[in-house]
């Protein structure tokens, strides 16, 4: 019989990904999203995929719908992906961004503590955990020092799930994932800002980008290589949490020059801090400017991961080198704006 999983967020980057691996596994996929969910843009369309997963309305801050749900598909496997996931917001929404991060996360784990059948639970923790903690090296060892209503209320979900897999016996465990990007990114977010402006601004779509703190550097890998770790911890029969990462690190303006390199647009920086700028060589025109505007109350200046644990007992390796994502990404803006 077919293995059976329900993935929380299913429209998300992460959920499409999953969806798409989860099928080639010949699983049954059910794939949660929420009423407002802007559909008629679904990224499953783009994987070709809609017609693959069963898709299901659910509000996961509402215990009956996620009792009910969970109740009447009884999956073998669940990924909660689902959340408030831009860290810039939660800092305005911190009520909104603790309801959806992790109260929702105990109607789940209520469901599963009476079920009868044994469902393995995937939840979906971050290197955002660990704010500033450390400068060198991160690990499953690393003591989290979150620096966000977005850090906080993930810090109190993998909490949770600590608590159940040892109070209850529930097969549960946490993935705690540096920043992975690809193609199917949000567009609030600092790469795929990047990568399409930088685009627009090739094909004279646009004069310039405003960003905020380019000096903070970040752990980034390829979400299709990520979604397959998640999978790999459900396989185990002992759960247990695993950090997921690349173990390199760059910074925003490191990743501005290696997308610049490869769209070819030559470019220098001039200026610090605040006014600092960076320059297109060609027609001497400004093309990045910083503002305060997307300066964070606080932010974490600096991610690396160390993910030993995962080689060794998942025999999990990030595949995809930064320059390669940053190719599939500008590739896949420029053939939409052709
Ligand atoms: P994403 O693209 O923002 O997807 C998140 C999904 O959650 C979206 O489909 C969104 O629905 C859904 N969602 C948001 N609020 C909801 C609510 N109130 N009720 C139901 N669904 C809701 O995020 P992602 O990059 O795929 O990340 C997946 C998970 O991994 C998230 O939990 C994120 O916090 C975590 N994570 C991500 C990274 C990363 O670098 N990508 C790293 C570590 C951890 P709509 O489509 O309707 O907006
Ligand atoms: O910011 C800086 C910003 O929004 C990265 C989520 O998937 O990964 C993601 O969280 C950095 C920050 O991602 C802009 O201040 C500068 O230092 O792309 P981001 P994030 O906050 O790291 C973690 C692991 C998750 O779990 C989250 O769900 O870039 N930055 N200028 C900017 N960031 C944005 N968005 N926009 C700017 O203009």
């Amino acid at each position: 019989m077919k293995k059976k999983a329900l993935i929380t967020g299913i429209m998300g980057q992460d959920g499409t990904y999953l969806a798409k691996l989860l099928l080639s596994k010949n699983y049954k996929v059910y794939g949660a999203y929420r009423r407002n969910s802007n559909y008629e843009n679904n990224r499953l369309r783009k994987l070709d995929i809609e017609d693959k997963v069963e898709l299901i309305n659910l509000e996961i801050n509402e215990f009956n719908s996620v009792e009910y749900t969970i109740n009447t598909i009884k999956p073998d496997e669940i990924y909660n992906l689902a959340a408030m996931s831009f860290v810039a917001s939660s800092f305005n929404q911190p009520l909104y961004t603790a309801n959806t991060n992790f109260i929702s996360l105990i109607n789940i784990l209520e469901v599963l503590k009476k079920s009868k059948k044994k469902i393995s639970l995937y939840q979906a923790s971050t290197s955002e955990m660990f704010g500033n903690s450390k400068n060198g090296f991160i690990d499953e060892n690393t003591h989290f020092d979150p620096a966000s209503p977005y850090g906080i209320s993930k810090v109190a979900a993998h909490y949770l799930i600590k608590f159940y897999r040892k109070a209850y016996k529930l097969e549960c465990c946490s993935g705690i994932l540096f920043n992975h990007e690809s193609p199917l990114r949000g567009e609030e977010f600092v790469t795929k800002k990047i990568v399409r402006q930088l685009c627009e601004i090739l094909k004279n779509k646009r004069k310039y980008i405003t960003l905020g703190n380019i000096n903070a550097k970040r752990d980034w890998g390829f979400a299709p290589d990520y979604v397959e770790a998640m999978w790999k911890m459900l396989q185990l029969k002992k759960k247990e949490d695993f950090v997921i990462g690349t173990g390199t690190t760059y910074s925003i303006k490191e990743f501005i020059n290696l997308t610049c390199k490869y769209l070819k647009i030559k470019i220098k920086w001039i200026g610090n801090g605040i006014n600092e700028k960076c320059i297109n060589l060609e027609n001497n025109r400004i093309i990045i400017k910083i503002s305060k505007k997307y300066y964070r109350p606080l932010d974490i200046n600096y991610l690396r991961s160390k993910p030993l644990k995962a080689k060794k007992v998942l025999k999990w390796t990030s595949k995809t080198k930064l320059y390669t994502i940053i190719k599939e990404m500008c590739d896949d803006v420029l053939s939409s704006m052709n």
